[in-house]
């Protein structure tokens, strides 16, 4: 077995970059082959997801949301990474990831319930292959690690996805559920948005790994890095890593480096742990900026798409949250009676004196 110098694993990983800031595809061979009505769909997605993403922050402002976390400056990332997967593989997020959710077939109103604290936005469609969004952080590692088991054990072709934060990569699920795939060639990607910071702590605070890919290297998976602000990037490392993962090849780790444009949530204050400069620098990488500028260059979008898509968009939010805003209101009993197909004794007991 050929060895490598015992320093090699503590220089940082170049990220895998396609389309630069200024719209140009500056890595052909890395380049997915999308059809034109496709680089169109992807356009429409991630103008969408800010709009959509814009609305909903006023939207939690109002009270009409509850937990809220916003999406701008990570379309790449989640429009990008759903986009290259099929409608059977299934995703395992956490709270931020609800725009892969809603990409993958999750009804917009469901997402808004979930937002509320509503049990409905809980009840996915039987043909929708997500789960609901985790709070917990990392513990959808596991659940995805173990739907890939499932596949694996029925012969299936369909690859499990998770996602989590650069936070999220220092829990002991993560570690676990890498490992675990690992030792088992699970199809299943680990889908790490280093968005820089874990709320108020920075990367650089929360562990001495160079890079978020580095720990692949320790479960005996491949591990990537890429520009998570550049979407055609985020689109090859997934569809690589699902063709891995479909021909019996095993997981990937895949950690895409990107921003969050707002703050961690709507009770945070980004500008007590973030400078002005930083955050000027990023929005000069601005995701969708980028594709809009190299889909301008090959004729295939203008200003007046773009407005098309913010209209659209804009409308459709305000259909969805009538509807979410027009869901009986929950109950104690709704709630436990959505938990269990028989309830426990216990909590029958308890139901009776909330009725
Ligand atoms: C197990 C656990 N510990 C702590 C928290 C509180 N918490 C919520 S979000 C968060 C930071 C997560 O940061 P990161 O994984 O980088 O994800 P991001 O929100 O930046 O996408 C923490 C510590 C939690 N929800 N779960």
């Amino acid at each position: 077995m050929s060895k490598v110098p015992y320093e090699v694993y503590t220089e940082d990983v170049e990220a895998l970059t396609v389309l630069s800031p200024a719209g140009e595809v500056i890595n052909k061979d890395k380049m997915p082959a999308l059809t034109d009505d496709q680089l169109k769909e992807i356009a429409y997605r991630m103008i969408f997801t800010r709009t959509w993403d814009d609305r909903a922050v006023n939207l939690g402002r109002q009270g009409r949301l509850g937990f809220y976390a916003p999406t701008s400056g990570q379309e790449a990332t989640m429009v990008g990474s759903e986009f290259a997967l099929e409608k059977e593989d299934f995703i395992c997020p956490g709270y931020r990831d609800i725009p892969q959710l809603v990409w993958h077939g999750l009804p917009l109103h469901q997402a808004f319930l979930y937002s509320r604290g509503h049990q409905h936005g809980g009840e996915i469609p039987d043909d929708v292959s997500v789960l609901p969004p985790q709070i917990i952080i990392g513990a959808q590692i596991l659940h995805a690690t173990g739907i890939a088991m499932g596949f694996k054990l029925k012969n299936q072709k369909n690859v499990a996805i998770t996602y989590t934060g650069d936070g999220g990569s220092s829990e002991g699920d993560f570690y676990e559920g890498l490992n675990f795939a690992g030792a088992f060639k699970l199809p299943v990607i680990f889908f790490v948005q280093n968005n820089g910071y874990a709320i108020t702590t920075p990367f650089a605070k929360q562990t001495a790994s160079k890079s978020i890919a580095h720990k692949a290297v320790a479960a005996g998976i491949t591990g990537v890095k890429v520009d998570g602000m550049d979407i055609f990037a985020v689109i090859q490392a997934v569809k690589e890593a699902a063709e891995r993962a479909r021909n019996g090849e095993g997981p990937t780790l895949i950690e895409a480096v990107t921003y969050r444009f707002r703050p961690h949530s709507l009770s945070d204050d980004a500008s007590k742990y973030r400078t002005k400069e930083e955050e000027g620098e990023w929005s000069e990488k601005d995701p969708i900026a980028r594709v809009v500028k190299y889909l301008e260059s090959k004729g295939l979008w203008s200003d007046e798409d773009t407005q098309r898509v913010k209209d659209e968009a804009k409308a459709k939010v305000n259909e969805e949250i009538k509807l979410a805003e027009k869901t009986e209101k929950m109950t104690i009993s709704g709630l436990i009676d959505s938990m269990f197909e028989t309830t426990p004794k216990d909590l029958e007991e308890q139901k009776a004196d909330f009725e």
